[in-house]
């Protein structure tokens, strides 16, 4: 672990070395430990809260985590007319899950999580984020993720694929064989969503992914938040949906802000659903959503 000088906290960009991303002063280390799997740790600080960082990648902090968290879970929840069984691949520090079981729709939500110790981690020092380990809707697994989805076809209305960078473990998740895997999954009209890095940084491995999945999945977009203590403060979700054209950025499910305040949800709104989808010229150039709807603006293309 070589990211901390003087008390503060620096990550190096993990697919784009030429960057680093915003330092944070460190008040406390709460714990680090080598897993089977990879280097965690849990610090302190005054402006980010309780942070997590993974293999020196920051993956959630307590000031800004939901709006990564709310944003992975209710992009595909909420265009899915019956979001009932819900696969969450990773995600062990629970932020996602916490998310998915409050949606009124999700009977079932089965997790597989690689590493025992990030949840272990999660229960012992991040509460804000693992209360939903108790959840009666959640089935958990210690497993590989891309092994489970393989051996159970047909099965899942929406699948969350929650990982780190696609260096180290998560690598394969950004993989063609795992989308097709993940398409096989599905039942019909079932619908993915998988983070899919930071268009200011990772343009090209955006442009990758995104003809992968074209290639597979019947529809597919880019949705974006903001992540501040995420290296260039944003990162995306790739949202493809099996076998239905959708435009994803008409929600079937529409949450009023009486819903959001009884969900408690901090950063997703009905509206916030919408603008995810709504990309800069740019970007449109790489992932234009194919749907009628984007004919009608200025082909960039
Ligand atoms: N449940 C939250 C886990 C977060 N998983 C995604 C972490 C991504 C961290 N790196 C972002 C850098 C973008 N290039």
């Amino acid at each position: 672990m070589n990211s901390f000088k003087e008390g503060w906290f620096t990550e190096t960009g993990v697919l784009n070395s030429n960057t680093t991303n915003l330092s944070i002063r460190v008040d406390q280390i709460i714990h680090k430990q080598k897993s089977k799997f990879q280097d965690i740790l849990v610090f302190q600080s005054e402006l980010f809260g309780r942070c997590l960082v993974l293999d020196d990648a920051i993956q959630c902090t307590e000031k800004d985590e939901f709006s990564y968290q709310e944003m992975i879970a209710f992009l595909p929840l909420n265009s899915h007319q019956k979001p009932q069984k819900v696969l969450i691949i990773g995600g062990g520090d629970g932020g996602v899950v916490r998310e998915a079981v409050k949606h009124p729709l999700v009977e079932e939500v089965i997790m597989c999580e690689i590493d025992e110790a990030v949840v272990d981690v999660s229960k012992r020092f991040l509460p804000f984020m693992s209360g939903a380990f108790e959840s009666p809707k959640l089935k958990l697994l210690f497993e590989d993720g891309y092994e489970y989805v393989k051996n159970h076809k047909n099965e899942f209305d929406v699948i969350i694929t929650d990982s780190s960078d696609p260096k180290g473990p998560a690598e394969c998740l950004f993989q063609e064989p795992y989308y097709r895997a993940l398409f096989e999954s599905l039942r019909s009209g079932g619908i993915i969503c998988c983070q899919a890095e930071s268009y200011w940084f990772d343009l090209p491995f955006i442009k990758q992914l995104h003809s992968k999945c074209k290639g597979i999945f019947q529809s597919v977009a880019y949705g974006s938040t903001c992540v501040p203590s995420y290296p260039s403060g944003q990162i995306g979700f790739l949202v493809c949906c099996k076998d239905k054209a959708i435009d994803f950025s008409d929600p079937i499910h529409k949450f009023s802000l009486k819903e959001c305040n009884s969900m408690n949800l901090r950063y997703y709104t009905s509206e916030l659903h919408t603008y995810a989808f709504r990309l800069p010229p740019f970007v449109q150039k790489v992932c234009i959503q194919c749907f009628p709807f984007h004919k009608t603006l200025t082909n960039y293309t």
